[in-house]
């Protein structure tokens, strides 16, 4: 593989680790933990890996360690820093003891059960080390459910003599590898299952995991590119740009991306939803703004929008939660219509009330929401042209004020949306300390025949020798939520607190941001330079902490 110059200096970067995990480790066990709600159903489903105490690493004495053979998973969504989760448990393992052998399954959980893997040697992982991308071993988004793949997967894990699996990926995929690990440990197969929180959207966090990985990093760059439209913007001053962000339901992505840029209108999915907000208001809201500075002779903008913003329109949600659990059930029924008359069909046999909503939404719109659905059962909401949409109707509606002499001036969009751009950049020395922090404890993790835990490393807005790792039992983070039309134990996902300080300091800039021309052009990661300049993670975690 050729290389630029610096990425042959990346290759050589040293990914800083908590102190603890420097030298030999000492386990810490808290108290018995409990699920973040509904207690009783998670406990009765998960009775051998549920209540386990939280871990916490410090140092300790050098121990002698048997071989171990691990297994590897990355799943779903690619995220910065995936190369390093794995290189710092390839580390980590061999730390231990230098005959362990890690293996990858290929192209993500399929890979387990079609048994197609690859054994991870030095030299594999070492043209991999804080690079980009999940290329190393592919992703995919096969779930994990079923006892019939769970049997499948245990006989390559037992034919490679695998005593624990380590499954990278975001709330869905931790879910499953929860459920994955209580049956091993309930058939006492002796074969240990240990999660690890990725995800670009930044919604599987709580008191102990922080941030998931490649947050950072994706934020980092998108913000990077808003800033230079931002900059074209208000260098060329004619157009209204609108950027749609990923993030699936959870704005956070865009919360992120706004306090780097500071840009003149931000919509936040979750407050959308709390202020039961139509989708006329929400049009109503960015128009207001246009109008407000075209006033003042400004025709240009920028303006934010979450990929999950539809599905927080309170109507809209009303009419997800009702054609999820009708196409769950008439699956075979839905998919015999022909294409064409799909729609006319949902509006036939769904309530009176989501039909009228699913009729008034354009055509590619309500085509998104009833088809499609990924495996997890979620709708796919990057498919959906939100930031089209919103200027369309935009468009409209200053055209009506227009005619009634409330608008004086000229709007012209430009449609922007930046996901997979952010999600296999170079990770940031943030989420390249992190990931290998994340992937060495998850080696120790096992050591300790630990199953059933996330790996965790806190209190990350110190320096990284400051970091706290340990682990986190998966069912303290779940509750029960309505899933294809079935009631199924899930990790809870973190949205957007709209008590939390980074929506808070949106809040108090945001009319500022709008009328006048705040923008703030970041410009790109930077690996190499001042700590305060390569080293500072998002304003999020910081405002958070
Ligand atoms: P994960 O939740 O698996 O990390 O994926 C995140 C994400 O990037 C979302 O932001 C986006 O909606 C989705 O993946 C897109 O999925 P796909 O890669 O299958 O198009």
């Amino acid at each position: 593989m050729s290389k630029s110059a610096l990425q042959v200096a990346r290759a050589a970067y040293q990914p800083k680790l908590p102190k603890a995990l420097k030298g030999a480790v000492k386990i810490q066990e808290g108290n018995p933990t409990q699920s973040v709600a509904d207690q009783d159903a998670i406990k009765g489903l998960f009775p051998n890996t549920y209540g386990m105490p939280l871990i916490k690493f410090v140092e300790g004495d050098e121990q002698a360690y048997e071989p171990m053979n691990v297994g590897v998973i990355l799943s779903g969504g690619q995220a910065p820093g995936g190369h390093n989760v794995i290189s710092g448990l390839f580390d980590g393992i061999k730390r231990l003891n230098k005959d362990s052998r890690l293996f990858g399954f290929l192209m993500g959980p399929g890979g387990l059960v079609d048994h197609k893997y690859m054994e991870l040697t030095a030299d594999i992982i070492d043209e991999y080390r804080n690079t980009g991308g999940f290329d190393i071993i592919g992703s995919g988004r096969t779930k994990l459910e079923t006892v019939e793949q769970f049997e499948k997967g245990l006989q390559i894990l037992r034919e490679l003599n695998i005593k624990a699996l380590v499954i990278i990926g975001g709330d869905d995929s931790n879910t499953n590898a929860c459920v994955l690990a209580e049956y091993y440990k309930a058939k006492d197969y002796g074969i240990q299952v240990i999660g690890c929180p990725k995800t670009i959207d930044g919604d599987l966090k709580n008191d102990m995991i922080e941030t998931s990985f490649g947050f950072d990093t994706a934020c980092k760059t998108y913000a990077e590119v808003i800033g230079n439209i931002e900059r074209d913007c208000n260098s060329a001053r004619k157009y209204w740009h609108f950027i749609k962000l990923m993030g699936r339901s959870a704005s956070h992505v865009t919360l992120e991306c706004a306090l780097q840029t500071q840009p003149n209108v931000t919509l936040i999915g979750e407050e959308v939803e709390a202020q039961n907000q139509t989708l006329d208001d929400v049009v109503t809201y960015i128009a207001t703004i246009v109008a407000a500075r075209a006033a003042k002779g400004m025709n240009f903008g920028t303006v934010l929008v979450p990929e999950g913003l539809i599905e927080f329109i309170p109507a809209v949600k009303k009419l997800i939660a009702e054609l999820n659990d009708f196409l769950a059930k008439n699956a075979a029924a839905f998919a015999a219509v022909p294409a064409a008359q799909q729609r006319q069909y949902v509006i036939d046999n769904i309530s009176a009330a989501n039909a009228a909503i699913y009729a008034s939404l354009p055509e590619g719109v309500a085509r998104q929401l009833s088809l499609d659905r990924d495996p997890h059962g979620n709708v796919q909401v990057s498919l959906i042209e939100t930031e089209k949409l919103l200027s369309e109707m935009v468009g409209k509606k200053l055209s009506a004020w227009k005619a009634e002499g409330k608008y004086v001036g000229k709007f012209a969009a430009q449609h922007h949306f930046f996901g997979y751009e952010g999600r296999c950049a170079a990770p940031s020395n943030f989420d390249a300390d992190y990931c290998y922090s994340l992937g060495y404890t998850a080696s120790v993790l096992i050591a300790a025949g630990k199953t059933g835990y996330m790996s965790s490393v806190r209190n990350t807005t110190a320096p990284a020798a400051e970091w706290i790792s340990g682990g986190v039992p998966i069912t303290m983070m779940m509750n029960m939520e309505r899933r294809n039309g079935e009631m199924k134990p899930v990790i809870q996902k973190a949205l957007v607190k709209l008590d939390g300080k980074p929506f808070l300091t949106l809040k108090q800039n945001r009319e500022t941001w709008a009328n006048d021309t705040c923008f703030v052009y970041p410009g790109p990661i930077q690996y190499f330079g001042p700590s305060e300049v390569c080293d500072t993670t998002t304003k999020t975690l910081q405002l958070e902490k």
